[in-house]
Order: C-alpha cells, then sequence, then structure tokens
C-alpha cells in the first residue's frame, strides 16, 4: 500500500498514479521512496509487460515538493538530489517499457520524471517546463542531461534559461513529448501504445530500450559494436524463430508473451 500512489495491474500493464492532487503531485521524499518502491514492483512482477505513469487531478507532477526543499540546507539539498537522479536512472533502466502519460502540469522535476519514461503521451491540457531558474537553483533530477538529449541543446537552453511553460503541442514539435491526444482519450492511447509494444517479442523490446540508452552514451563505432553484440541475444531466442517463421509461413507471429 503507498499513501501517495496508486498501483494497479490491469490485462498486463501496471498502473502507476501519483496520487497527491492537492499539492499537484508534487514529488516530495516520500513520494521518490515510493514511485522507486513501486517501480521495483512492477519490475519484479512477472505478470507485468509494461508501465504507464500518470497523475492524478491537473497535474502530472509539478515539480519538487518546493516547501519541503525551502527547508534543507545545501548539504541536505544535494542529497535529495542525488536520490532524485538515482530514482531517474532506476526508472530509465527498467527492462520493460515506461509510458508516461503526461495528464497536466509536467514542470522542474516532474519534467524531469516524465523524460525519464521511454516515451510521453500529452493531453491536450498538458504544460511542460523547467522553472527551477525562478526559484534561484537549477534542475536538479536530470534535467541538464535528458532535455538537451530530447531536444537538443539550444531548445534545452532556452526551456532551461527562461523557464517558460510550453503546451502540449510545443511539447511534440520539438520531440519532448510523442504525441498529444484529447483528455479523455489519454490513458486509452497509452494503452494502447502499450499493447502494440507487447504484442512484440518482450527480449526485442528490453534488449532495444538497452541498447538505444546506452548506445546513446557511446561513439558511433562503439554504439555500433554494442548493437551487433546486442543483437545476438534476441537472434538465439525462440521468438526469432516465430517470428521469422512466421513471416515465411504468411501467419501472424505467435511470440512468448501470452
Ligand atoms: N511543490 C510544493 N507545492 C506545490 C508545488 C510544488 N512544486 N506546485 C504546486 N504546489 C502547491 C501549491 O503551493 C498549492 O498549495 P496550497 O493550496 O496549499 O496553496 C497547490 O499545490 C495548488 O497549486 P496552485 O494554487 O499554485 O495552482 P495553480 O493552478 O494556481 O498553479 C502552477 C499551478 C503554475 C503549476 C503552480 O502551482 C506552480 O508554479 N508550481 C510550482 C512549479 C515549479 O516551480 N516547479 C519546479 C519545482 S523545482 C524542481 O522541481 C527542481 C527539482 C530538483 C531540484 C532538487 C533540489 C534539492
Amino acid at each position: 500500500m503507498y499513501e501517495n500512489l496508486i498501483y494497479e495491474v490491469r490485462d498486463k500493464i501496471a498502473y502507476i498514479t501519483i496520487n497527491r492532487p492537492k499539492m499537484l503531485n508534487a514529488l516530495s521524499g516520500v513520494v521518490l521512496d515510493e514511485l522507486e518502491a513501486a517501480f521495483t514492483q512492477a519490475s519484479k512482477d512477472n505478470g507485468v509487460m509494461a508501465i504507464i505513469l500518470t497523475g492524478e487531478g491537473k497535474a502530472f507532477v509539478a515539480g519538487a515538493d518546493i516547501a519541503e526543499m525551502n527547508k534543507l540546507t545545501a548539504i541536505e539539498g544535494k542529497a535529495m538530489m542525488a536520490r532524485g537522479h538515482s530514482v531517474m536512472n532506476f526508472i530509465e533502466s527498467i527492462g520493460k517499457p515506461v509510458i508516461a502519460a503526461v495528464n497536466g502540469f509536467a514542470l522542474g522535476g516532474g519534467c524531469e520524471l516524465a523524460m525519464a519514461c521511454d516515451m510521453r503521451i500529452a493531453s491536450e491540457n498538458a504544460k511542460f517546463g523547467q522553472p527551477e531558474v525562478n526559484l534561484g537553483i537549477i534542475p536538479g533530477f536530470g534535467g541538464t542531461l535528458r532535455l538537451p538529449r530530447l531536444v537538443g541543446k539550444g531548445m534545452a537552453k532556452y526551456l532551461i534559461m527562461t523557464g517558460e511553460m510550453i503546451n502540449a503541442e510545443e511539447a511534440v514539435r520539438i520531440g519532448l513529448a510523442e504525441k498529444v491526444v484529447p483528455a479523455e482519450e489519454l490513458i486509452a492511447t497509452a494503452e494502447k501504445v502499450a499493447k502494440t509494444i507487447m504484442e512484440k517479442a518482450p527480449i526485442a523490446i528490453a534488449v532495444a530500450k538497452s541498447t538505444i540508452d546506452v548506445g546513446y552514451e557511446l561513439s558511433m563505432s562503439a554504439a555500433s559494436q554494442l548493437e551487433i553484440e546486442a543483437c545476438v541475444a534476441p537472434f538465439s531466442s525462440e521468438d526469432r524463430k516465430e517470428g521469422m517463421g512466421a513471416f515465411v509461413e504468411k501467419r501472424p507471429a505467435k511470440f512468448n508473451n501470452r
């Protein structure tokens, strides 16, 4: 049981809903702990093939908890940033697809949390931004690293240095979100994407995800070698025999996921 999250599993999808709507789902230390616990639960559960992360109410997450941060010394603030990094890195490294269904404000630590997911589906009313400079700080949960990787250095500097909030359409235009849909279709769309991924061979999905994430940090030649090595596991799998066999036999593939 979680104090600030709702955790449910339906049809092999774990739904993690941050449920602190009066505080716009702000990330307190406790919320970070619970997020880590919920993602651990989903990653260990063999019955879960994909995770959808969303927020209750009008926010996805409106940032780290400012009232809590306001009381911290610099040393305590540094520890909180390290904690945030460790939770974001953990979410990013889970071997299952993680979809952020961004239902409203995704600001500061909330935008950073959405960026730690594999992809972001935004509702029409979603708002993205890194407003930390308005508080006299900089992004501290990975924004200076993940934002330029998604939108390029110039746009990342623009957003971080102006603190400007952008709408969902603009987020899609710059590559910060992948799709924008009407609010009432948000979860259904995230589910549709999750189910499309879940129909593929699980080993191919897990290896594709980690090869992209690890390879992105390497030189082209090292990433090239990584992809060649990473391909060996799916290529040796029963699912590869099934996928290629099904194509040749002109029938739908039945992967090891049902
Ligand atoms: N932290 C704590 N409380 C919050 C936060 C937050 N990030 N955001 C909103 N709240 C609270 C408000 O204080 C308010 O509480 P109350 O009802 O008790 O007054 C309640 O949520 C509702 O918020 P508003 O009344 O402000 O709602 P509005 O619809 O008028 O405005 C906004 C919505 C525009 C989203 C506005 O709430 C806002 O600007 N929030 C702050 C956004 C922000 O600056 N986020 C970045 C935070 S910094 C950060 O995330 C850095 C991460 C890593 C650094 C780690 C360093 C240790």
